[in-house]
């Protein structure tokens, strides 16, 4: 723990200054694999640090949006350095506040790195559209504008490389940021603050306010000066802020819940799909939006399947993310574990089996943290609500098919619809699946998480409200369009009337 900062006083980053929140009150961050490790104290902001965040992003806005846009790469290009020179220490502090092991943290550190790069790059692209005129003499084209304060309400399972796939693309498209993380994870983004401030760039284009979703969060999604609202978290949350910003056409992007599935074929590489289970169920301990929490296996190979995953899950080493010796981490919090074990609970009432785990740990070294048991559930109907609601742990239900289309009925079963993943060797079936599957991602041979940073990341249904994040979706979100239709005949030209027939 030694290479590990001091406990301290963080403040907000507000117009390129470390402030106290106003109301001079504060939270306590912990490490949830031990209580006893505290890490420092957060500001509980309220709505008057918000707007003094809102109204410094407002005043950077027409200075950085005057920046050519390569010269706002250029800022990026520096952050990504930066990340990548502190990605160590990022990823040890990450784990320390959010549990996941180490081998995670550190690629969530890379995935930021990823997007800052990605993002940097398109400072020499951001792509508009020429087209021909219809009328002689005239140039027609649609290009991209920024919309002013971009807010982002972002969540703790990725507590960095969401703030950057949603903060790179803001600020490449020449957007200011007001930034508000979750509780459980308020350094993660002030260590991107920091890297921020490093980079030279300029006061008021990045900033912070940590605290609650009431006390910031809402006031942000009703602010007159906030353009577009970007927020990754649950359904209910999601809904509440598409209220907050409908009746000012705030716009709004939404990235929600998931009940994802991977479906294992008679013809799979059962080891290959078992593997892929246990990492797409089990990594981040089940805490990702695209965690495989549902698994639908052909009844050719379920028994040897189900054997054999309940086998792997049982020897996965839970602990302290920090240790190299840990597989599967802690939850984030008592809440989230409460939320799990009731989960089990019911599962158990409705009749399905326990085939591995079921329990939250307390004795011994797991006392002062949230674990729990990576959970397989065996002999689950496709009704339950195990297989149709969102746990977020270490959970996975696993059911039985007798087709590909019982399969795909059983996928697309659920109100979510984010990602979807066949295991076969039948390339007919993986086509089927990839066309029939309505999820917003899908894998073949692969589990259902292991997004990159280029595709567009998102889901149907009530997964989303029909944006996409990252890769070039990522900047529709953060731009608008505006046509442009410049006449050089010197006259004056009709579009649809002075067009000549022919
Ligand atoms: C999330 O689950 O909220 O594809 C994000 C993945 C990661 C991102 C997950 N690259 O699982």
């Amino acid at each position: 723990m030694s290479n590990l900062r001091a406990p301290r006083d963080y403040h907000n980053f507000i117009d390129g200054q470390w402030v106290p929140s106003s109301g001079g009150k504060t939270f306590e961050n912990r490490n949830p694999a031990n209580n006893d490790d505290f890490i420092g104290t957060f500001a509980e902001s309220n709505a008057d640090d918000l707007n003094a965040a809102v109204d410094a992003a407002d005043r950077a806005f027409q200075g950085w949006r005057l920046t050519p846009a390569p010269k706002r790469a250029e800022y990026l290009y520096r952050v990504g350095d930066i990340l990548k020179r502190d990605k160590e220490k990022i990823a040890r502090e990450m784990t320390r506040e959010m549990g996941k092991v180490l081998q995670e943290t550190r690629g969530d550190v890379q995935e930021a790195i990823d997007m800052a790069f990605l993002m940097a790059g398109e400072g020499r692209r951001l792509h508009g559209v020429t087209t021909p005129s219809e009328l002689p003499n005239k140039f027609n084209m649609a290009v991209r504008m920024p919309l002013g304060v971009a807010g982002l309400i972002t969540p703790w399972n990725f507590p960095i490389a969401i703030p950057a796939w949603k903060g790179m693309a803001a600020l490449i498209c020449g957007n200011t940021v007001v930034i508000k993380p979750a509780s459980l994870t308020p350094l993660s983004v002030i260590m991107l603050a920091e890297a921020f401030e490093e980079a030279g760039l300029p006061k008021g284009v990045w900033n912070v306010v940590t605290g609650g979703g009431q006390e910031v969060g809402e006031p942000m999604t009703k602010h007159d000066k906030v353009s577009v609202i970007s927020f990754t978290g649950s359904t209910n949350v999601g809904r509440d802020i598409a209220i907050a910003c409908a009746p000012s056409f705030k716009h709004v992007h939404l990235e929600m819940g998931g009940k994802n599935i991977i479906m294992v074929m008679d013809d799979a590489d059962v080891d290959l799909a078992v593997d892929g289970a246990l990492w797409g169920a089990f990594g981040t301990a089940g805490q990702r939006c695209t965690a495989a929490s549902r698994i639908v296996a052909h009844r050719k190979i379920y028994e040897q399947f189900v054997e054999k995953l309940a086998g792997r899950a049982k020897k996965l080493r839970v602990g302290d993310g920090l240790s190299d010796s840990t597989d599967m981490g802690p939850n984030v919090s008592a809440g989230q574990i409460k939320t799990v074990a009731k989960y089990v609970q019911i599962g158990k009432d409705e009749g399905a089996q326990v085939v591995a785990g079921g329990n939250t740990l307390t004795d011994g070294n797991f006392a002062k943290g949230f674990f729990h048991e990576p959970t397989v559930f065996a002999g689950v109907k496709p009704d339950m609500r195990i297989a149709q609601e969102e746990i977020f742990g270490p959970v996975t239900a696993v059911m039985q098919c007798d087709s590909l289309e019982e399969a795909i009925a059983i996928g697309n079963g659920v109100k979510y619809g984010l990602s979807s993943s066949i295991y076969t060797n039948n390339i007919n079936n993986a086509f089927a699946a990839m066309r029939d599957m309505y999820t917003g991602i899908f894998y073949v041979n692969a589990p259902t998480i292991g997004a990159e940073v280029h595709l567009p990341f998102g889901g149907t249904k009530q997964t989303g409200n029909g944006h996409r994040e990252a890769g070039i979706a990522g900047i529709d979100v953060f731009s608008e369009w505006k046509s442009i239709y410049v006449d050089y005949s010197g006259a004056l030209q009709r579009a649809q009337i002075d067009t000549e027939e022919i």
